[in-house]
């Protein structure tokens, strides 16, 4: 929803349920019956009817909601979207170095800041230094094309040191977290991947 602070109560008509922003590309974390099973199906409505819409509208659903999970389902990371959900060929297959670029689909605007990290998803920690940061400025205008390109399509690189740690997809995550500090609302999207060791390089050890 886009959601005016001095008008708060607009945000509870559905009829205003707009879109503002995910990661479209590499393909991020869909919606699916393992987010019902373990988020329940308020939830899921939620991120049904707009799969771009912020975390806060989240909480409130979920805790009227029987099935809702708390063990299962961290709001606050990837937004509650399960790895389960995410079909195999979605998971990406990374090397330490690498670079990835990275398209965000920015349907509303709301300034503020922003980042993109890898966090461990069983501790929901941002494992290392964010791969991006926006400390100010991120996302301002009214529509997609008042935002600077270079906030929407951007290269991360893969860092080291991941070999062990999310060597099993489910495990890390690549999540862009976006917070507008003037909407006072937060959008989260992931991305699933795993790493492997270069296998030329190994080779090239051994001989
Ligand atoms: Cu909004």
């Amino acid at each position: 929803m886009h959601l005016s602070t001095t008008i708060p109560l607009l945000a509870l008509l559905p009829t205003l349920a707009l879109s503002h922003g995910l990661i479209t590309s590499p393909p991020s974390r869909p919606i699916g019956p393992a987010l019902t099973a373990n988020c329940g199906s308020a939830v899921y409505k939620k991120i049904a009817s707009d799969n771009t819409s912020y975390v806060e509208a989240l909480p409130d659903a979920a805790s009227k909601d029987p099935s809702f999970n708390p063990s299962l389902c961290n709001l606050w990371l990837c937004k509650g979207l399960q790895f389960a959900d995410n079909p195999a060929a979605n998971v990406q297959t990374w090397t330490a170095g690498q670079e990835v670029p990275v398209k965000i689909w920015l349907r509303i605007p709301h300034e503020g800041i922003a980042n993109v990290s890898v966090v461990d998803a069983k501790k929901n920690q941002v494992v290392g230094d964010m791969l991006k940061v926006w400390s100010k400025g991120y996302a301002p205008g009214r529509k997609e094309a008042d935002v600077p390109i270079e906030q929407r399509e951007f290269s991360v690189t893969v860092p080291e040191g991941l070999e062990e740690r999310c060597v099993t997809a489910g495990d890390c995550v690549l999540q862009w977290w976006w917070f507008g500090t003037g909407a006072k609302q937060t959008y989260e999207s992931c991305v699933d991947f795993k790493i492997v060791k270069p296998a030329v390089k190994e080779r090239a050890f051994r001989a």
